[in-house]
C-alpha cells in the first residue's frame, strides 16, 4: 500500500460551508488516524461561527471502502467508527457525505452517520462485511433498516451486494444523485439544507412492527435453513436488525458492538480476512520492481476446446478482441458451437441480453489459419497436454508473433522451461495456467521459468487480472516434475486418498470426509467430472517417482473403459445428464479384487483418520513447493488451494490451518506416517524448519 500522506485528512472552507477532505490512498481506509483527524475537524469545523453546514468528501478514486481491516487484529484505538459515527450524528449542524467511487462498510456506515447524503451517479455502495465473516459494527445494522427497512436491509447486508446511487435513491440510503462536479453540488446542498436529520431518529420504517418482525422472521428462518443454526454472522446481523426495532438506538448500538466483536474473534472471519490479504499479496510478483505490464488490446487462443474456448469467452468478457485459432474447418465449427452455445445459456438464465451476447461475439475471429496470430499482443496455447504437439505449435507461434508479443502456454505439468526453447523465444515466454472452467474458475497460475523477462511475466499477469482473475506466481523450475503449485499439491492429496483407497477405504468414504470438512467435492468425485482419461493420459506420459507407492486402481477403472461422467460411470454411476451419481459397486469389487491380488487385508480409517492424513499430505506438500521456491509464500499456496480446488475458504486455506495446529504438531504427526510411505509424509525441510524453530508459516508471508 502506498505511504499515506502525513495528515490523512484536511478542513476546507468554502464560505459557509466547512469541508472535511479525507486523503488516505489507495482506497480512504478508515484507519485510526483518519478517524482522529474527521473527529478533530468536525469539531472545529462545527463549533466555527462562520460554519453553516459541514461536508465530508474523500480525494481520489473513492469515499471511504470501510475500517481499515489490518486493525482489526490490532489492539483498538479511541475514537473507534462506531464512536466517530455517533459524533457525526450528533453535530449541531447539518453533516453531508459527498460518495464518489465505492461506499463500502464502515465508510458507508460514516454516510449512514451524516445528515444527508449526495452521491454521483456511478458511485456504488455495499456492507460487504459478511465476506470477512462479519457484520458493520459502527451503527450500521441499526442505521440501515431505519433509512430503507429491514427487508433491503436483510438483503444488503446478508449478500454484501452493491447498489448503485440511482437504486440506492429510490431504496432512501441516498438523498441526491448528480451528473455534475460532486464537490460543487455537495456544498451547495449543503447550503440548502437548514436542519440536522439524525437517522437515529428516523422512524419510518419502524412504525409497522408486525411487518418489520415478519420480515426478520422469514429471513431468520432462511439463514437457518440454507446456513444452518450455526452461520454466526448472518444470525447476528438478523439478531442486530431485530434489536434496531426493538431497543433504543443506544442499546441496539450495544448488541451491535458485542455481535461484532464476536465475529471478529470467529476462526471463520480469521480465515475470511486471511484470504482477503492472501488474494492481494499474491498480486505482488518481484518483476514489478523491473517491468509493467505492457498494453495488451487483441489476444490469440490456439486451441478451442474446453479450455481454449473458456479463456476465449473469459477475455470477450473482460473486452478484449479474441483470435481463436482451431484445426481445420471441424474444428473451428466445434469452437463455434461450444462458445455460441455459452452464451445463449447465459442469455437464457439472464445474465446477459441478447445483444450484449451477439455484442461480445462480434470481437471474437475464428480461424483456421495460424498466420492470423502475427497481429495479437499475447498468444495463448491451450492445445492437448502432450510435450511433443506442444513444442511443435510453440515453435510455429514463435516464428509467427509479432516481436513484442509475449507468449503463453496453458500447460499445467509439462516443462515449461523446455517448451518455452521451443517457442524460440524464451524470455517472451511463459506459462499461463487457467482452471476449468476458465470462464468462471478466478485462478490463474503464472509460470514462471528462469529464462522468462521481467517485461512477459508482468505482461501476462496484467492480462490475468484484466481478465478479473487472481494470478498466483509459480516459479516452475526446468525439469521440475509436477510444475505449478496447484497440481503439484493435487497429486499428494490423491497420493494419500489412494493409499487410504488401496488399504480400505472406499472412495465415498473419501469423498464424504471431505465433504464433511468442507470441500464441496471429494476427489472422486472431482476425479469423475474432469475425466478419469485425461489423469490417466498424465499419468502414462510423466516419469514417476520410483520412491513412491504406486496405486494401480484409477488406471484400472479406465481401463473398463469407465471413464467418469463424460461415460456415465467413473466410482459413481450417473443417470444420463446426471452430475450427481451413486457408487459404483463394479468398481468396489474392482478394488476388492485389487487389494487381493497384491495381498492387502483391508484396515478400517475413521473420517477423522482420512482427513487428517490428507490435510498433512496437502501442507506437507506446500512446505515443499516453498522450499523448492515454486511458491514464493504460504499464502499464495492458500489462494491456489482456495480458488482452484475449493479449499473452504473460511479456514483461510491449508497453511493457515496448518498454523493453527502449529508446525511442531503438523511434523511430529508427520514422523508417525513416514515410516509408511515416506515419500509422501517425510516431512519437508521447511516444515522441519519451521518445528524447531518455533515460528510458524505466516513468519514466512511476512518475508
Ligand atoms: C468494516 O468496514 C467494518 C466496519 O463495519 C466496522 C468497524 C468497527 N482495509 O483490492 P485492491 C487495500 S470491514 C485495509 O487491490 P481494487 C488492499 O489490501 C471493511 N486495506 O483494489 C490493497 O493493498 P495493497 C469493509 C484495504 O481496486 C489496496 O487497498 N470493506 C482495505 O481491486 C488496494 O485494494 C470491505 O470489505 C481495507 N478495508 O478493489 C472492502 N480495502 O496495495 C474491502 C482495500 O497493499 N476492499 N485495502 O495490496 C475491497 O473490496 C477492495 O479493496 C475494493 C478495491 C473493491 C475497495
Amino acid at each position: 500500500m502506498k505511504q499515506a500522506p502525513k495528515h490523512p485528512v484536511r478542513l476546507e472552507r468554502q464560505g459557509n460551508v466547512a469541508l472535511i477532505v479525507i486523503e488516505n490512498p489507495p482506497v480512504n481506509a478508515l484507519g485510526v488516524a483518519v478517524r482522529r483527524g474527521i473527529a478533530a475537524a468536525l469539531n472545529a469545523a462545527v463549533a466555527h461561527d462562520k460554519t453553516d453546514a459541514v461536508v465530508i468528501a474523500a480525494n481520489g478514486r473513492t469515499f471511504p471502502v470501510g475500517a481499515d481491516i489490518r486493525e482489526f487484529d490490532m489492539v483498538p484505538q479511541e475514537p473507534s467508527l462506531g464512536q466517530l459515527c455517533n459524533l457525526i450524528e450528533r453535530a449541531q449542524k447539518p453533516v453531508v457525505a459527498a460518495i464518489q467511487g465505492t461506499a463500502l462498510g464502515g465508510g458507508l456506515e460514516l454516510a449512514m452517520a451524516a445528515h444527508y447524503r449526495i452521491a454521483v451517479k456511478s458511485a456504488r455502495m455495499g456492507l460487504p462485511e459478511i465476506h470477512l465473516g462479519t457484520l458493520p459494527g459502527a451503527g450500521g445494522t441499526q442505521r440501515l433498516p431505519r433509512l430503507i427497512g429491514p427487508e433491503l436491509a436483510l438483503d444488503m447486508m446478508l449478500t454484501g451486494n452493491q447498489v448503485g446511487a440511482g437504486i440506492a435513491a429510490e431504496m432512501g440510503l441516498i438523498d441526491l444523485v448528480t451528473d455534475n462536479d460532486l464537490r460543487t453540488e455537495a456544498v451547495a446542498y449543503a447550503r440548502s439544507v437548514a436542519v440536522t436529520r439524525p437517522t437515529s431518529a428516523n422512524r419510518t420504517h419502524l412504525v409497522d412492527g408486525v411487518g418489520y418482525m415478519a420480515s426478520v422472521a422469514a429471513r431468520r428462518e432462511q439463514v437457518t435453513m440454507e446456513l444452518g443454526a450455526n452461520a454466526l454472522a448472518p444470525h447476528r446481523i438478523v439478531d442486530c436488525v431485530e434489536a434496531a426495532l426493538l431497543l433504543p438506538m443506544e442499546t441496539g448500538l450495544e448488541v451491535e458492538r458485542s455481535a461484532f466483536k464476536d465475529c471478529i474473534a470467529s476462526r471463520e472471519s480469521e480465515g475470511l480476512r486471511h484470504a482477503f490479504f492472501a488474494e492481494r499479496a499474491a498480486a505482488k510478483f518481484p518483476e514489478a520492481a523491473e517491468a509493467k505490464p505492457a498494453q495488451v488490446d487483441r489476444v490469440a487462443i490456439v486451441g478451442g476446446g474446453m479450455m481454449g474456448s473458456g479463456i476465449a469467452i473469459a477475455a470477450l468478457q473482460s473486452g478484449f478482441a479474441v483470435t481463436l485459432v482451431e484445426q481445420g474447418e471441424s474444428g473451428v465449427n466445434a469452437a463455434l458451437e461450444r462458445i455460441g452455445a455459452y452464451y445463449e445459456r447465459s442469455v437464457a438464465k439472464g445474465r446477459l441480453s441478447e445483444a450484449q451476447g451477439a455484442a461480445a461475439l462480434t470481437h471474437l475471429q475464428l480461424t483456421n489459419k495460424l498466420d492470423t496470430l502475427g497481429e495479437a499482443d499475447l498468444i495463448v496455447e491451450a492445445i492437448a497436454e502432450d510435450f511433443d504437439l506442444k513444442a511443435q505449435m510453440l515453435a510455429e507461434i514463435g516464428a509467427l508473433a509479432k516481436p513484442d508479443a509475449v507468449i503463453a502456454t496453458n500447460t499445467s505439468y509439462l516443462d515449461l522451461a523446455a517448451l518455452a526453447e521451443a517457442s524460440g523465444r524464451p524470455a517472451d515466454t511463459v506459462g499461463l495456467h487457467f482452471f476449468a472452467p476458465a470462464q468462471v474458475n478466478k485462478l490463474v497460475e503464472v509460470g514462471v521459468h528462469d529464462g522468462a523477462s521481467a517485461q512477459s511475466v508482468m505482461t501476462a499477469q496484467g492480462f490475468a487480472r484484466a481478465l478479473g482473475k487472481t494470478p498466483v506466481r509459480a516459479r516452475v523450475h526446468a525439469g521440475f516434475g509436477a510444475g505449478y503449485i496447484g497440481n503439484s499439491i493435487l497429486e499428494a492429496y490423491r497420493h494419500a486418498a489412494d493409499i487410504m483407497l488401496e488399504d480400505g477405504a472406499t472412495p465415498a468414504q473419501i469423498d464424504g470426509a471431505m465433504r464433511s470438512f468442507g470441500f464441496q467435492l471429494g476427489p472422486y468425485q472431482v476425479a469423475d467430472m474432469s475425466g478419469l482419461d485425461i489423469a490417466y493420459a498424465r499419468r502414462q506420459s510423466k516419469p514417476r517417482d520410483p520412491d513412491a507407492r504406486y496405486v494401480e486402481i484409477a488406471d484400472k477403472i479406465v481401463e473398463q473403459g469407465w471413464l467418469g461422467q463424460k461415460s456415465n460411470r467413473g466410482y459413481y454411476i450417473y443417470a444420463e445428464g446426471q452430475r450427481q451419481g451413486v457408487p459404483n459397486g463394479d468398481v468396489l469389487k474392482l478394488i476388492a479384487e485389487h487389494r487381493a491380488q497384491k495381498g492387502i487385508t483391508p484396515r478400517k480409517f475413521s473420517d477423522r483418520d482420512i482427513r487428517d492424513r490428507i490435510l498433512l499430505a496437502i501442507v506437507n506438500a506446500g512446505a515443499r513447493l516453498l522450499g523448492e521456491g515454486v511458491a514464493a509464500r504460504p499464502s499464495d499456496i492458500d489462494v491456489v488451494m482456495m480458488l482452484g480446488f475449493g479449499y473452504p475458504r473460511s479456514r483461510g486455506g491449508p497453511m493457515m490451518d496448518a498454523d493453527a495446529t502449529t508446525p511442531s504438531i503438523i511434523a511430529s504427526r508427520l514422523s508417525v506416517l513416514a515410516p509408511e510411505e515416506p515419500a509422501l509424509w517425510g516431512a519437508a525441510p521447511v516444515l522441519t524448519m519451521l518445528a524447531q524453530e518455533r515460528q510458524k508459516f505466516a513468519d514466512l508471508n511476512a518475508s
